[in-house]
């Protein structure tokens, strides 16, 4: 058995490697040249713990390889991006993409393997251009979809470990997918069609969205009507069937920010919460920064001079290094706007940075007049609680209320 894997990014690499690892050869397939020459390399140019030893060993052992074209195999995976396009809708092109590289290639029995997410129907779409082009193949293919539910930043353990939905076009296909995971899985296999599978992935996603819409709703009731929102979730959650999540400065990533759209653009009057979801959580944003700006409006009111900001994280998350659609990236973009002397920029996961200076944290604090905590890293947790300086917490480092007294209209501060 020898299997092709296209895409090779924070998800079809690790998949890639994992597969390897079990003994079975495996072909990784990318666009880009950097990519491919790295893994030829045993390298990889992604930060995602234990993954570098692991491509360094099966590319040691000849059991992953990297290349630019589809290479032919017996089982083909796809984990290519799913982006959408400026109006929401989602952008498949990718999928298909790689599906007509490997048209050609395909012969009886082979099993062909979505993974990466997709609207509902995709699965479909692609058995129909495959047997379009390949009429003779006709039901002698199993084609099956088996979204990833992995977590970046603990990628291979969850790989690994994660329990899985397997859906097939039919039943063979299904199982024959449910075999070749069996091969490196450990986690349980659940079987269903390929419509539900790839509703699954996107449910799944779309409910942590509205969870954390949910909590960032009541931060911003919560500065109104002041109430600390830390205690308040806190005391929420001891009742036995609560569990409120943590309000944040935004949702990022590219999975909970756009995954739900693949379901409202489909059926956009069906997904009322859902699409609800994705206006508060991309709202918190742009709240945040009004914030921030009133904060700096009063400050400067008050004490006759601009205050020292210190912008406490860029990630999309706690303590990863990983800046794409990050709302902490969208605020400190728009803060400093209008220029960055003010402003101390921090990012303890990261070097450098090509559009801001990045400021050590713990200076960072010491010079600030202003501390914004964006993001909760672990190392914010270590500074001091200071009364001398104005603190903005929106991701819940101090647990202190969001107080922003003789608050500005948000209408004054437009420019
Ligand atoms: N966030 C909050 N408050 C919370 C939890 C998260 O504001 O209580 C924010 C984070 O700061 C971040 C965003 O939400 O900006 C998303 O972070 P996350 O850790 O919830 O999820 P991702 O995007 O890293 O990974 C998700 C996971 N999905 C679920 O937990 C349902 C992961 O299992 C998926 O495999 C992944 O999306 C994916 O690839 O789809």
């Amino acid at each position: 058995e020898v299997v092709t894997t296209i895409g090779l990014g924070y998800i079809g690499l690790p998949t890639a490697s994992l597969i390897a690892r079990s003994g079975i050869r495996v072909q990784g397939v990318d666009v880009n040249p950097r990519v491919v020459e790295a893994v030829n390399l045993g390298e990889i140019i992604i930060v995602e713990p234990e993954l570098d030893e692991l491509v360094h060993q099966v590319v040691e052992d000849n059991l992953l390889s990297a290349h630019l074209e589809v290479q032919e195999a017996d089982v083909y995976t796809v984990a290519v991006p799913t982006p959408f396009k400026g109006n929401h809708e989602p952008d498949i092109s990718y999928v298909l993409d790689a599906t007509k590289a490997a048209i050609p290639l395909l012969k009886e029995g082979d099993l062909f393997i979505i993974e990466s997410t997709s609207p509902v129907g995709t699965t479909e779409t692609v058995r129909d251009l495959i047997y379009a082009q390949r009429p003779e193949l006709e039901d002698r293919l199993f084609i099956a979809y088996c979204p990833e539910r992995v977590l970046p930043g603990n990628i291979i353990y969850e790989l690994e470990h994660n329990d899985r939905v397997i859906g097939g076009i039919d039943e063979e296909s299904t199982e024959m997918a449910c075999e070749f995971f069996r091969q490196f899985v450990i986690g349980e296999l659940h079987k269903t069609n390929s419509r539900t599978a790839e509703m699954c992935k996107l449910v799944e996603n779309s409910s942590r969205d509205v969870q954390i819409a949910f909590a960032n709703e009541l931060s911003i009731i919560c500065q109104k009507a002041n109430i600390n929102v830390w205690e308040l979730i806190e005391l929420a959650n001891k009742h036995p069937r609560v569990n409120i999540l943590t309000p944040g400065c935004g949702v990022g990533g590219h999975c909970i920010a756009v995954d739900p759209y693949f379901i409202v653009s489909e059926y956009p009057l069906e997904s009322q919460i859902i699409g609800k979801a994705r206006e508060i959580n991309n709202y918190k944003a742009f709240w945040c920064v009004e914030k921030i700006k009133n904060a700096q409006l009063q400050f400067k009111l008050e004490r006759g001079y601009d205050p020292k900001i210190a912008i406490m994280g860029l990630a999309f998350k706690p303590n990863i290094d990983d800046l794409r659609e990050s709302p902490a990236m969208y605020i400190a973009n728009k803060v400093t706007q209008s220029g960055q002397e003010d402003f101390l920029i921090v990012e303890p996961n990261i070097e450098s940075h090509d559009d801001f200076q990045i400021s050590d944290y713990e200076i960072a604090f010491d010079m600030a007049d202003l501390v914004v905590y964006l993001v909760a890293h672990n190392e914010f947790k270590t500074l001091p609680f200071s009364d001398e300086k104005m603190i903005l917490d929106f991701c819940g480092i101090t647990n202190q209320q969001l107080k922003i007294e003789n608050e500005i209209p948000v209408e004054v501060l437009k420019p």
